[in-house]
């Protein structure tokens, strides 16, 4: 098995500076040795880059460095559309969660291309699901969801090869929605496993029947960990903790079924503010995160079979 590895250093949709420094902290990490003892052939892609932008206004005020959301969707949509085609599962190390504007457009045009239903796990505690003009904040990390799922208003983005189909969208560990969020949760019939579903069932339950539904499909599986899907006291290293999130067990959980259900294509791991971190704590929590997720477990047992 071969795994990419492509840096996204991108840090102008998030509230403050930091994210820049994700994929090098990735690294030191030790991300791509961790995955070759687990038996991957590691190809670190180096980072992408920023062509030079022209700034664009909007007509929403509080919406700023859209410029540079719309080139790293660019040429994060075409990276991430070569290297599916040259790897077992990629991994976009970030950069904020706008970058999902791109990986998750160009993944999904490659799916498209082999006839697969593109199937999309949000770990996050936010639901990215406003538009250019609803955004409150304007931080655009706040829109990708929007975006690839074909929203109106990204006039000035590429248009996409094939919009995501919201209803093949699963959120889990959801808790801090804005009220616009709200009602686009509804109208486009996203499943959204908030933390209190996780309190009442746990991660398994509803994570196995997402699994079922993308087996039962063929389809193509997409995971985008945002660092504040974990609870802070665990993972402190991002620009927006929100209280009450993922412990270690759940997210080694669901790393575990992830892998496996033999059903993940690709990986973004985004938000982490190295800045912000204890001592490398966080890097290290998402680097053995992504370690279950290609394959280390602590016994082996029967293998799940989610078809
Ligand atoms: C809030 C926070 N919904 C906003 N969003 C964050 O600014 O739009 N997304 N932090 O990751
Ligand atoms: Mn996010
Ligand atoms: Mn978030
Ligand atoms: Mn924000």
């Amino acid at each position: 098995h071969c795994c990419h590895l492509i840096g996204a250093p991108v840090q102008t949709g998030a509230s403050q500076p930091g994210c820049l420094m994700g994929p090098a902290a990735f690294r030191t990490a030790g991300l791509p040795e961790t995955l070759r003892q687990l038996g991957w052939d590691v190809v670190d892609r180096g980072n992408v880059t920023l062509p030079e932008t022209a700034a664009i206004d909007h007509a929403n005020g509080a919406v700023h460095n859209l410029a540079e959301m719309v080139g790293w969707t660019r040429v994060l949509s075409q990276a991430a559309y070569d290297v599916m085609t040259a790897s077992d599962m990629p991994i976009f190390m970030g950069g904020d969660h706008s970058m999902a504007a791109g990986t998750v457009s160009g993944v999904s045009r490659y799916a498209a291309e082999q006839n697969r239903p593109l199937f999309v796990l949000w770990l996050d505690a936010h639901p990215d699901l406003h538009t250019l003009d609803s955004t409150g904040s304007g931080n655009l990390h706040g829109t990708p969801v929007a975006y690839f799922t074909g929203q109106s208003g990204f006039d000035m983005f590429p248009p996409l090869a094939a919009p995501v189909d919201p209803g093949n969208i699963c959120m889990m560990g959801i808790r801090s929605v804005d009220p616009a969020e709200h009602a686009r949760i509804k109208e486009l019939g996203i499943t959204v496993h908030d933390m209190r579903t996780l309190d009442e069932r746990g991660v398994a339950a509803p994570l196995s029947e997402f699994l079922a539904r993308v087996a039962a499909a063929n389809g193509l599986l997409h995971v985008s960990l945002d660092v504040d899907f974990l609870d802070p006291a665990i993972a402190p290293a991002v620009g927006t903790t929100v209280p009450g999130g993922a412990t270690f067990r759940e997210a080694h959980l669901i790393m575990e079924m992830l892998h496996d259900s033999g059903l993940v294509g690709s990986l973004d791991l985004v938000e982490l503010n190295p800045f912000l971190d204890e001592r490398g704590r966080t890097a290290l929590l998402m680097t053995d995160l992504t370690a279950s997720l290609f394959g280390r477990r602590v016994l082996d047992r029967m293998t799940r079979s989610f078809a």
